[in-house]
């Protein structure tokens, strides 16, 4: 059986972490495209003379032709331009969108079956964008960004409270910009919920309020250290969990940017929700009862997000 074969859209540095990660977990042939000439064939070598000390055979190819993404089972685009400190995600918009068209049109070219898994930010509106520009299925497009996001809320959890990341668990709804909103009233350390932390005297009300805040302006903080770029070790990491929920057919329930036809009351956009991917792609959303303090929360990200979808041409189906 052929393995599955796995096309990376841009090559910087989520992409290069993407096709790292894919090989040690032998998810499939890595594809590694990219404008620039001989990064990714450069990339590409050094990753499969990597191989051989990590022990898995996986084929990596670098390349300047879309044509090679040719019938690729996972297409994940991190193509674009990432954020310098100062600049919002917003601010990329118009760069990014021109890319994300481009590459909308050679996956529909190339590959049409793909599960296609948007990265690349102002995500909420080039994963739209993505979509209505290579006409693939909404199921079949979706964006990272919830995983990520929740990871980061779990990781600062675990630190406040000096127990595991692997006990820590949460869920982080909305777009992916400020006005996320991460879910505390279901986010467990093993089981038990922060509310109920609070009431055992672990964390305060205001400790919470603090980790919320880090984890929307998480993206941020990295940033603002980097200066020349911002996250990847993390954000490839986060794709990689919903590329392989999709080729092992795992089912995982991940927050996703998920194209929404009427769940929590959105009609025709994308926005991150909590959904089963599985070999269909975004399986099913999953409805929670909100609250009515996070449904305003919900809603007032679902607006910002309907505000850049907006600012961007041709961006809705
Ligand atoms: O949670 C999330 N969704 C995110 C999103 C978390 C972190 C970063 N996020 C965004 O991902 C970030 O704002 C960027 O828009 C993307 C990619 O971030 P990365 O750090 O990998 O950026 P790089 O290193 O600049 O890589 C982008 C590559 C670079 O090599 C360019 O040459 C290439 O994209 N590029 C293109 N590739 C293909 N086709 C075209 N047209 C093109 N233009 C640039």
């Amino acid at each position: 059986m052929p393995r599955p074969k796995i096309a990376l859209v841009g090559s910087g540095a989520i992409g290069a972490t993407l096709a790292h990660i894919s090989g040690i977990k032998e998810l499939g042939d890595v594809v590694l495209f990219d404008i620039v000439e001989g990064m990714p064939q450069g990339k590409a070598l050094d990753l499969s003379q990597l191989s051989p000390v990590e022990g898995f055979d996986t084929k990596y190819t670098g390349t300047q032709d879309y044509s090679a993404m040719k019938d690729a089972d996972v297409v994940i685009v991190t193509a674009g331009v990432p954020r310098k400190p100062g600049m919002s995600r917003d601010d990329l918009l118009a760069i990014n969108a021109k890319i994300i068209r481009e590459v909308a049109t050679n996956i529909k070219t190339f590959c049409p079956n793909a599960f296609v898994i948007c990265i690349t930010n102002p995500l909420d509106a080039m994963v739209q964008l993505l979509q209505s520009a290579s006409g693939l299925p909404t199921n079949k497009v979706c964006g990272m960004a919830g995983v990520l996001d929740a990871s980061r809320f779990r990781y600062f959890i675990a630190e406040k409270l000096n127990v595991s990341v692997e006990d820590v668990s949460a869920l982080v709804m909305g777009g992916h910009g400020d006005t996320m909103v991460p879910l505390v009233r279901y986010t467990t350390v093993a089981g038990i919920p922060l509310p109920d932390l609070v009431s055992m005297g672990w964390l305060t009300q205001e400790d919470i309020d603090k980790l919320v805040e880090r984890t929307r302006f998480g993206g941020g903080e990295i940033v603002q250290l980097l200066k020349t770029g911002s996250a990847f070790y993390a954000p490839a990491a986060s794709a990689i969990a919903m590329a392989e929920s999709y080729l092992r057919d795992k089912k995982r329930l991940l927050p996703c940017a998920a194209y929404l036809t009427g769940q929590y009351g959105v009609n025709g956009f994308y926005c991150g929700v909590p959904c089963i991917i599985g070999k269909d792609g975004v399986e099913k959303v999953v409805e929670l009862k909100l609250t009515a303090e996070e449904d305003k929360m919900f809603r007032q990200s679902v607006e910002s997000v309907r505000q850049l979808v907006e600012a961007t041409p041709n961006a809705r189906l």
